[in-house]
């Protein structure tokens, strides 16, 4: 009850500091970064549009959890969700009516880097500010969006990588790649962060294709892979849900995920969790989902015109076999 109480209460200074920001920055017209177009949470409540890539993956479906549970009325939040389907145009078309709306807030999880600078200038010069979660934008004018949230995935990469080398090294492993969907940020950087940390090993990467970061596209592509090739020795996934598809794929071909092909996935959500514990899976790194809290947060300090960090890093752990043992007990997604 108490927690409540304060909630409230901060919240009701929240809004009152808000009115009082805005009242200010409105008389400095084109501050740029003030509450926005509907008046900046001025009836109290921050009035968020949300547009999010899809529900491509269980680790998607655990981050929009996070979000909606997280920018409740009861936390001092009006959210508008839209999901893109995986597609840059729904997000563009969403953010253009968030901009209509004169939503107080505009956050977004780009599906792909390129592509954005227009939209978010139009945001702009609506005087809404723009919070990136999850994947990254390419514009070089980072006046475009106020903050930043989410894992670094070239170290992501480095880290699936690395464990790789440690393992198998010397023993002239040949590597096939599950990559995330193209020309996005996770996709890029977790095969950057890898390729840097098998350099200079006897592992090669004798194949790579896009799966999407889809169960079902990992399954075909992997499919296409043991057609191609009779000497893979390891599967590197740009996450937990292609490693599931290459499962089923490498079973249904005879063989013995995490013995006869090893299987390094991202993610780590309940599924590839389950099957690390299960031996299928060998070794997930972490990309933790749950935004919703620091969003929250970021918005709130956004509207009532604070100084937010430009790059907020969420950090990530990964998990052997044991590790996953420990672990998927309590696992919150
Ligand atoms: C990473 C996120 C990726 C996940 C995939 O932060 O963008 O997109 O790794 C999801 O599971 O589809
Ligand atoms: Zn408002």
């Amino acid at each position: 009850m108490a927690r409540t109480t304060l909630t409230r209460s901060v919240l009701a200074a929240v809004s009152a500091a808000a009115l009082f920001t805005l009242g200010a920055c409105a008389s400095d017209a084109g501050s740029g970064t003030g509450g926005g177009g509907g008046g900046g949470a001025d009836d109290g409540v921050i009035t968020l549009g949300f547009s999010q890539v899809g529900a491509e993956s269980g680790w998607r479906a655990a981050n929009t959890k996070s979000i909606q549970d997280t920018l409740t009325a009861d936390n001092g939040f009006d959210l508008k969700f839209s999901d893109a389907q995986q597609k840059q145009e729904n997000q563009i078309q969403a953010i253009r009516s968030y901009i209509t709306q004169g939503v107080d807030v505009i956050a977004f999880s780009p599906v792909v880097e390129t592509g954005w600078d227009a939209v978010l200038q139009e945001a702009k010069d609506a005087g809404i500010p723009v919070i990136l979660t999850d994947r990254a934008v390419d514009s070089e004018d980072e006046s475009l969006y106020e903050s930043f949230i989410g894992s670094d995935f070239v170290k992501e990469g480095q880290m699936a990588g690395e464990w790789v080398v440690d393992q198998y090294d010397g023993e002239g492993y040949k590597v096939v790649e599950l990559q995330g969907t193209t020309g996005a940020a996770p996709a890029i950087d977790r095969k950057e962060g890898f390729e840097s940390a098998i350099e200079g090993s006897d592992l090669e990467i004798i194949d790579s294709q896009t799966g999407n970061f889809t169960r079902a596209e990992g399954k075909t592509v992997m499919e296409g892979f043991l057609n191609k090739h009779d000497d893979i020795d390891l599967v590197y996934a740009h996450n937990d849900d292609m490693g599931l598809g290459a499962i089923e794929a490498i079973e249904a071909a005879g063989m013995t995920p995490g013995e006869d092909i090893k299987i390094v996935t991202v993610d780590a959500v309940k599924d590839g969790m389950q099957a690390l514990v299960d031996g299928k899976i060998n070794y997930i790194v972490e990309c933790n989902p749950l935004l919703g809290p620091d969003l929250a947060e970021i918005a709130k300090k956004v509207v009532a015109g604070e100084e937010v960090e430009k790059r907020i890093v969420v950090e990530d752990q990964a998990f052997d076999q044991e590790a996953a043992k420990e672990a998927l007990p309590t696992r919150e997604y």
